[in-house]
């Protein structure tokens, strides 16, 4: 059995690795954390369930401790758009919470899963598929802290051993939460306005193409990095991943050819970027070469956008697939 501490438990990814992790381990096995209380019916809510603050190093590693923790998955981070508004506390707390689990890992000898992003790439990464060993020079306050966080992982494996894994997730669209604070968040958004019938105003230009994975995708490539081998992994802590590189006008479209089935009238879009999300965007590739991680431990994605869209609006609209 393997004993293990999810932080951001209640954030878009730290919902469906709950669930996931819970279905592999056996729910008593997987302590779910994060700084505030689950609601009624959450996945996290099923099963151990703990606030903890990533920037607590002392309970943090009591927790560890006490709970024979073995693996911790840490997602608790602050998002692109949110961390333009507030750098200060983006890089106190995206660096610090990482700290606090690297050194409660090395002291209690845990794995570590610890996420990168499409936003360590920058305006002098190549815009189309962006390689996997590249200039990494992002314009952002949260690529700066995921560039750091990466370097940070490499040198704790370097320097302690610690063994600690990552990828580096496009955006992620998903049904059961929403995402908080990204640059992506509109495709989330998008389907959500579609499945309610609400007319949808998206905060960046209809042309914009970024790399978009569908959550199952990014909870299996998750799952399947940390079971590879450690000999097989060039890049432990950074693989990049792609899934579909996609702009609004496609996904809008995707979702207006599926509105029948779905018993949907209409789909209004208009586009007004924002410019602070339109400026991180530009300085993100188109799309994303992840052939390292198809060869060190055969990632391969399952969903396209007309799959996912059926998926999505099946979800939001409660149909049956
Ligand atoms: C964001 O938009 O900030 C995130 C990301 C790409 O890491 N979804």
């Amino acid at each position: 059995m393997t004993r293990v501490l999810i932080t951001g438990a209640l954030g878009q990814v730290g919902t469906e690795l709950t669930l996931a992790l819970r279905e592999r381990y056996g729910v008593s096995e997987v302590l779910a954390t994060d700084i505030r209380s689950p609601s009624p019916g959450h996945p996290a809510a099923n099963g151990p369930f703990q606030l903890l603050d990533g920037l607590d190093a002392a309970g943090l590693l009591a927790t560890v401790q006490a709970q024979g923790i073995q693996e911790i998955y840490h997602l608790a981070a602050l998002l692109s758009a949110v961390a333009e508004a507030k750098p200060a506390l983006a890089w106190h707390l995206n660096m610090q919470s990482l700290i606090n689990v690297l050194d409660a890992a090395h002291t209690c000898g845990c794995r570590v899963f610890a996420p990168s992003s499409i936003a360590v790439f920058g305006p002098d990464t190549p815009r189309d598929l962006a390689p996997q060993l590249t200039s990494l020079r992002p314009t952002s306050m949260y690529g700066v802290t995921k560039v750091a966080g990466e370097l940070l992982c490499d040198d704790y494996a370097r320097r302690y051993g610690v063994d600690v894994r990552g990828l580096r997730y496009p955006g992620l669209i998903s049904a059961s939460a929403p995402p908080g604070g990204g640059t992506t968040d509109y495709s989330v958004e998008m389907y959500h306005a579609a499945a309610s019938s609400q007319p949808y105003a998206c905060f960046l230009a209809p042309d914009t193409a970024l790399e978009m994975l569908f959550m199952p995708d990014a909870v299996r490539a998750t799952l399947e990095l940390m079971d590879a081998p450690k000999s097989a992994l060039r890049y432990p802590n950074a693989y990049n991943l792609a899934g579909m590189s996609l702009t609004p006008a496609a996904i809008a479209a995707a979702i207006r050819r599926q509105l029948h089935a779905f018993d949907l009238p209409h789909f209004e879009v208009s586009y007004a970027p924002d410019p602070v999300r339109q400026a991180i965007a530009n300085g993100w590739p188109r799309s994303i070469d992840d052939a390292a991680a198809r060869q060190d431990w055969s990632w391969q994605p399952a969903y396209d956008l007309q799959r996912m869209t059926s998926q999505m609006l099946a979800a939001l609209t409660h149909h049956t697939t």
